[in-house]
């Protein structure tokens, strides 16, 4: 196999994971899933370890938005080290959602007996299934193989699942039909895009930085490690408007500025985009749709065009950004399929 072959074939087979996935859901009794009561009552939590805990990030936005309930995003590590700061005492409503690619991750099945000791009920969303499945009947398995070790698909899948699961019990029936629709919207943009991000990716940067605000700021964080993994290119993320208070002072022709636009917020991330040009560096931009100006401040523009909420769009930024790493990797000669010092699973000795 070519070196990356494994990786890039799993990037774009995403549109038939997606419908496979989507249609799986729709056959699932998801309320089997849900805690014992109310689930608005709940304070929700996502817990993940690396490119998982970026997608709890999302999920944890995205919950908030159609579900209107209280949701937040922790590493594993942070309840394991500090559970007194994350499920402190005086809340007993917490539905944690443990999040787990392989669902074999060392922090994220400790924290499941942690809660399995304090009586705390939780969800469990994972692919591979293994032992974390086996902590909870509460378990959501999707129909994800993924063999590549930077997670992709799987990414996609599950932030899919959660979203599909938070518009289902808040009656939003709208949403589920624009998750629907992005398989072939993704094949449509494929189509477009493919290409010029292969082109862009034979450029070298000595730095690489991801802007983005709202739900998009997890993307512009697991856009970023997917460069960092697949690549071995250091690459940072930022909010967009974050930018210019200090780490815009790394911005030269060498350094490559990427910004996702939200459409809530375009005028003032847009802004940020073009004052970075005006400084000299190398830029992308992913916006559903652009204006004339901001679109000439970008030597890579991919626009979605996507008539589907805010939210529903996630997933499809996030696509480029994954394509990117495996470009930039295969372009420095390595294989992102093999990640310099990465295993699938971290998996930690006692
Ligand atoms: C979590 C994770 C991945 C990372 C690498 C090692 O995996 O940290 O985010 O890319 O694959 O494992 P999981 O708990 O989702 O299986």
């Amino acid at each position: 196999m070519k070196a990356g072959e494994r990786t890039l074939r799993e990037i774009y087979g995403q549109p038939a994971v997606w419908r496979r996935c989507l249609q799986a859901l729709a056959n699932t009794n998801l309320d089997i899933l849900m805690p014992d009561k109310d689930p608005f009552s709940f304070q929700w939590i996502f817990v993940g370890c690396g490119t998982s805990y970026y997608l709890a990030q999302a999920a944890a936005a995205s919950f908030k938005d159609l579900a209107a309930v209280p949701a937040n995003a922790v590493p594993a590590s942070e309840i394991l080290l500090f559970p007194e700061l994350h499920l402190p005492v005086w809340n007993p409503t917490v539905f944690p959602v443990l999040i787990s690619r392989s669902g074999r991750t060392s922090e994220v099945l400790e924290v499941g007996e942690v809660l399995k000791e304090r009586g705390i009920q939780f969800l469990a969303v994972t692919c591979d299934g293994n032992e974390l499945a086996e902590l909870t009947h509460r378990t959501l398995k999707l129909p994800v193989v993924e063999e590549s070790t930077v997670m992709t698909s799987s990414f996609s899948s599950m932030l899919i699942a959660l979203q599909y699961i938070a518009a289902k019990f808040a009656g939003r029936l709208d949403f589920i039909e624009a998750l629907n629709a992005l398989p072939s919207e993704l094949n449509r943009l494929f189509e477009l895009y493919a290409s010029q991000t292969e082109d862009f990716a034979r450029q070298s940067f000595e730095d690489v930085t991801f802007l983005a605000q709202g739900p998009l700021y997890p993307i512009a964080e697991e856009v970023s490690l997917k460069i960092m993994e697949s690549s071995s290119t250091y690459a940072q993320f930022f909010h967009s408007l974050e930018f210019r208070h200090g780490p815009k002072s790394i911005v030269s022709e060498k350094v490559l500025v990427g910004c996702l636009l939200s459409e809530a917020g375009f005028a003032k991330e847009s802004a940020v985009l073009i004052e970075m040009k005006e400084l000299g560096a190398a830029t992308l931009a992913i916006a559903n749709k652009f204006t004339p100006a901001v679109r000439s401040s970008a030597d890579l523009a991919i626009e979605l065009s996507l008539g589907v909420p805010e939210l529903a769009r996630l997933v499809v930024y996030l696509v480029w950004g994954q394509l990117l790493g495996c470009y930039f990797g295969l372009q420095k000669g390595l294989d992102p399929d093999s990640p310099r010092n990465l295993s699938r699973v971290v998996t930690l000795a006692g």
